[in-house]
C-alpha cells in the first residue's frame, strides 16, 4: 500500500507540475486556491431537503474541515444546482473524495443528491457522483468519477 500511495503522490507531483497556471505562479508557499462547489439535487419525488449539509474536500495535498453549504434563501430543492464560492482554500492537490455531512431539517428530509463537481482556480474540474438518497444523520463518502 505504500508503494502505491508514493506512485499516486509522485503522478500527483508530475501533474501539477505540468499545469500550466501551476508554472506561471509564483513561490508555492501558502499559495490559495480558489474552489467552487456545485450541488445538483435531483429531479426525483421528494428530492429536496432542509436539512444542514456540509463538505470535507480531501485532496493530495490537503483537507478542509466541514464547510457549511448554506446560501441566501432556499438550498437543495428538487432539480436544483446550488454553487458554493468562489471560497480560498490553501492547494489542495488532486482531489480523492468529499465527505457530505447531513443533519435532517424539515419536513421530507431525505435528500437526492445527484452529484458534487468542484472548479478551481488552478483549472481542475472534478466530479463526484452519487445518484442515491442520503438520510439520517449521516456522513456519505462520495470518491471521485
Ligand atoms: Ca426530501
Ligand atoms: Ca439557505
Amino acid at each position: 500500500m505504500r508503494m502505491v500511495f508514493a506512485a499516486l503522490m509522485a503522478a500527483a507531483a508530475l501533474t501539477v507540475g505540468a499545469t500550466p497556471a501551476s508554472a506561471a505562479a509564483a513561490p508555492h508557499i501558502d499559495a490559495v486556491v480558489y474552489y467552487t462547489i456545485y450541488v445538483k439535487t435531483g429531479n426525483v419525488g421528494d428530492a429536496g431537503t432542509d436539512a444542514d449539509v456540509y463538505i470535507r474536500l480531501i485532496g493530495s495535498a490537503g483537507t478542509t474541515g466541514y464547510i457549511e453549504l448554506d446560501n441566501p434563501g432556499d438550498d437543495r430543492k428538487r432539480n436544483q444546482i446550488d454553487t458554493y464560492g468562489p471560497m480560498p482554500l490553501s492547494d489542495l492537490g488532486t482531489l480523492r473524495e468529499v465527505r457530505i455531512a447531513f443533519e435532517p431539517e424539515g419536513g421530507s428530509p431525505d435528500w437526492y443528491l445527484d452529484w458534487v463537481k468542484v472548479d478551481s482556480s488552478s483549472g481542475r474540474s472534478d466530479l463526484f457522483p452519487c445518484y442515491c438518497w442520503i438520510s439520517g444523520d449521516s456522513n456519505t463518502r462520495i470518491p471521485r468519477a
